[in-house]
């Protein structure tokens, strides 16, 4: 029992764990579903698993469900589950929601299990993905496949009605602003700020150490401004708060090294005595801890390849209830379609991102006050709770 919700446990053997989890999972959807920027894995032995998996998810669901309840299954590693508990529980109202981008038809098409896994989402009665794009792909892909034709508002299937929406997730908006505005968060910030030398334009990262997230351009867009002297460590300091993930797997351990390479490299050749240019902690921090980190920081770094939502964005918008700072955020976030105010980056042009940067450091005080209120304007409507709401409207409509 948690926050008076009973919680279930589903039972996983080793070899599960390998074939669903760090196989078909992380190795095979999450890098496809990303826009390949590492190259998916394809194995037929990690189907198996994969669904029987589901199937465990969706038995344990029907025994506890009773018949007309609602059902909402989440994210890439239950794709199979909606149609599972259909079939089990027909007067169920199912939900799928994907936390994470669906990619173009074009790259959906390299999976060999490319029709079970939309037969699976398609046995939702609503399908809620982060963006408009990523409802359109996921539309499209299925009409391509000829699975289904188009309805008004989504996409008939099996002579059933399967609506198709936008419904971009968002934050506790109030617990952040609370946390932004608690005298134990103002202090931190305060020593935060003094201690890595008043004066400087702090610079912040704070991601799951993943290749997605786009860390080690972020810390070669840093770089260029440190050789070109547009910036140097007398006046600028890079922290990077990386939380460990997926450590087993051979990209993120590739991925740690090339990050911690970087930061190696950029300290090396760029710290004065008492001055190190990158700050870098690869531990997870408590919401509060962040929270100092966020009101501290001028210039928040949020530059993923490609990302579902990123909620790091909106966190540092809502924390700042000083309205202070700014946020450099990736055109491929799904947040960049809510946070248009922010500096807008692409992260696969380092060159360009790091003028970007520059600018955001350099950016006059009252035209970074109206691009943040104008950020917080959006966080502050849409918080976590809209977010469930119209999903769960939407669906027992
Ligand atoms: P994630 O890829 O995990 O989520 P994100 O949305 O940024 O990415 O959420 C990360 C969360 O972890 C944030 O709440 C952040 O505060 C926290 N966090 C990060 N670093 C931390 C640290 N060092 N210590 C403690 N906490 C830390 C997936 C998708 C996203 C989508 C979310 C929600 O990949 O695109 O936004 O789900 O749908």
């Amino acid at each position: 029992m948690k926050d008076g919700i009973r919680i279930r446990p589903i039972g996983m053997s080793e070899s599960e764990v390998q074939g669903y989890y760090s196989g078909l999972c992380n190795r095979t959807i999450w890098p496809l579903f990303h826009d390949a920027i590492r190259s998916p894995q394809i194995e037929h032995r990690w189907w198996e698993p994969f669904v029987s998996v589901n199937a465990r998810f969706a038995e344990a669901t029907a025994k506890e469900a009773r018949k007309q309840d609602v059902v909402w299954v989440h994210d890439f590693h239950l794709p199979l589950a909606p149609a599972m508990v259909r079939s089990l529980r027909p007067g169920a109202r199912i939900g799928f929601f994907l936390h994470i981008p669906f990619p173009a038809p074009e790259l959906f098409r390299w999976l060999p299990w490319r029709e079970a896994l939309l037969r699976g989402m398609l046995g939702a009665d609503l399908v809620g993905m982060q963006t408009i794009d990523d409802a359109e792909n996921f539309v499209r892909v299925c009409l391509r496949l000829g699975l289904a034709e188009r309805s008004e508002e989504g996409l008939l299937f099996e002579g059933r009605e399967v609506l198709v929406g936008a419904y971009p997730i968002s934050i506790d908006t109030g617990a952040f602003e609370g946390h932004g505005q608690s005298e134990r968060t103002l202090k931190s910030a305060a020593r935060l700020r003094e201690r890595m030398s008043s004066r400087r334009t702090i610079l912040l990262g704070v991601d799951r150490l993943d290749y997605t997230k786009g860390i080690e351009a972020r810390l070669r867009a840093f770089e260029m401004l440190l050789r070109s002297r547009a910036m140097s460590a007398k006046e600028c300091v890079l922290v990077q708060i990386a939380v460990p993930s997926r450590e087993h797997l051979p990209d993120y351990a590739q991925t740690r090294t090339q990050v911690e390479q970087a930061v190696g490299r950029i300290n090396g050749e760029f710290a004065e005595p008492g001055l190190i240019p990158v700050h870098y902690f690869r531990r997870s921090f408590l919401p509060e801890a962040l929270a100092a980190y966020y009101r501290a920081a001028d210039v928040m770094l949020v530059t993923p390849l490609r990302d579902g939502m990123n909620l790091v964005a909106k966190e540092y918008v809502a924390v700042r209830t000083d309205e202070g700072g700014a946020l450099v955020l990736s055109e491929f976030a799904g947040a960049s379609r809510e946070l248009t105010q922010a500096h807008l980056i692409n992260p696969h042009d380092v060159e360009s991102m790091a003028g970007v940067m520059l600018a955001a450091t350099r950016e006059g005080a009252a035209e970074a006050r109206s691009r943040m209120s104008a950020m917080r304007d959006v966080v502050r409507r849409h918080d976590v709770y809209r977010w469930a709401d119209e999903f769960l409207r939407m669906l027992q409509s």
